[in-house]
């Protein structure tokens, strides 16, 4: 049976251009600075987000967590949305790793939270550790991949700024952000102090992602990379796969138009509820109502169909370039069949 594999654009194998490239990359000790393809990788990121330079880091969380550490000293607040990655799916290492305390704020994401940022950004309590930090996620994953455009990105920036605060984004779908609303990548991350992004979602590579930022703190994120043992030696290998990525980032259209076709088709299921408004990128969340999330996920499975639970009542199908129409068409087909039995 042929698998269709919802579960994360993180399940993409690279393509046979990334492979050629790889096989093909010049390679170096990279913890000497001396691969030239991560050298490549990291002046071409640094390039695309508008940013004095990047670093290659193996994991989208790890580019989060060093950028919390190099912005922030312990004892200090990072504010996101109450929804965020950092928050919710980094295995509270931002606490571990740099003793930081997190300070979630509901709707951050659409501005609705602006007033309780407002609060968070007092500096006249003095039992309130200072905020330093303020993380953006766009596109925002638990809510279902929306975007946040550009314009109240700034609104956070300008609110920001004036409190002496950086802007740190989450940037892992950055790049759906810009192709959903045909706006370039530097028009959201000029909003920004740094950006981490990823390679190895929706564009495909099958490892790393980029810290991008000032050269002084990227200069200093890299000695904290070294720091938890992220130092790679000739990972040109990997790094030349995400060159192709950067490259041709703009399939990830083709992704967006696969999530609305199987969000359109299955709002007309009885049993399903879903927010077709939340459906901007390559996501679509549904709430199973006459059937048990675990049930509904366990007979997907059995069926050929493979999604993830979000929470205990939303489950995530996320479209991505290695799943085609016709097979979300056929996922469509079972998702009914499911739900009629
Ligand atoms: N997201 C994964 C899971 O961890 C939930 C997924 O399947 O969506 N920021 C955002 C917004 C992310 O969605 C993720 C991964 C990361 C950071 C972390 O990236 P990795 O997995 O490379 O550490």
């Amino acid at each position: 049976m042929s698998i269709i594999d919802l579960r994360s654009d993180t399940v993409t194998k690279p393509t046979a251009a990334m492979r050629q490239a790889m096989a093909e990359a010049e390679v170096g000790d990279d913890v000497y600075g001396e691969d030239p393809t991560v050298n490549r990788l990291e002046k071409l990121a640094a390039e695309i987000v508008g940013k004095e330079a990047a670093l290659f880091v193996p994991s989208g969380s790890m580019g989060n967590q060093l950028a919390i550490m190099t912005h922030c000293e312990r004892g200090e607040k990072v504010v996101c949305d109450s929804l965020a990655h950092i928050y919710q799916d980094e295995m509270a290492a931002a606490s571990v790793i740099a003793g930081v305390q997190i300070q979630p704020v509901a709707n951050l994401h659409h501005c609705q939270g602006i007033a309780d940022l407002m609060d968070n950004l007092r500096t006249d309590i003095p039992y309130s550790a200072p905020v330093k930090l303020i993380c953006l996620e766009n596109t925002l994953n638990r809510n279902g991949g929306t975007v946040m455009p550009p314009e109240q990105m700034a609104v956070v920036y300008r609110l920001a700024r004036e409190g002496n605060i950086k802007v740190h984004l989450d940037g892992a779908r950055i790049f759906n952000a810009a192709v959903a609303l045909q706006r370039e990548v530097t028009e959201f991350t000029c909003f920004t102090d740094t950006v981490m992004f990823c390679l190895s979602k929706g564009l495909g590579a099958p490892i790393g992602s980029l810290l991008a930022g000032p050269r002084s703190f990227i200069d200093k994120a890299r000695y904290y990379r070294k720091l938890l043992g992220g130092g790679m030696r000739q990972v040109g290998v990997i790094a030349a796969a995400g060159i192709i990525a950067l490259q041709n980032y703009k399939h990830l259209a083709e992704d967006h138009e696969k999530a609305q076709y199987l969000a359109k088709e299955l709002s007309s299921v009885d049993g399903l509820v879903i927010d077709l408004a939340k459906v901007q990128t390559n996501m679509v969340l549904v709430k199973p109502e006459k059937i048990s999330l675990q049930e509904f996920l366990h007979r997907l499975k059995a069926a050929g169909v493979l999604a993830g639970a979000l929470d205990q009542e939303t489950v995530r199908f996320v479209t991505h370039k290695d799943v085609s129409m016709a097979e979300i068409k056929k996922a469509v087909h079972i998702i009914k069949e499911i739900l009629r039995k």
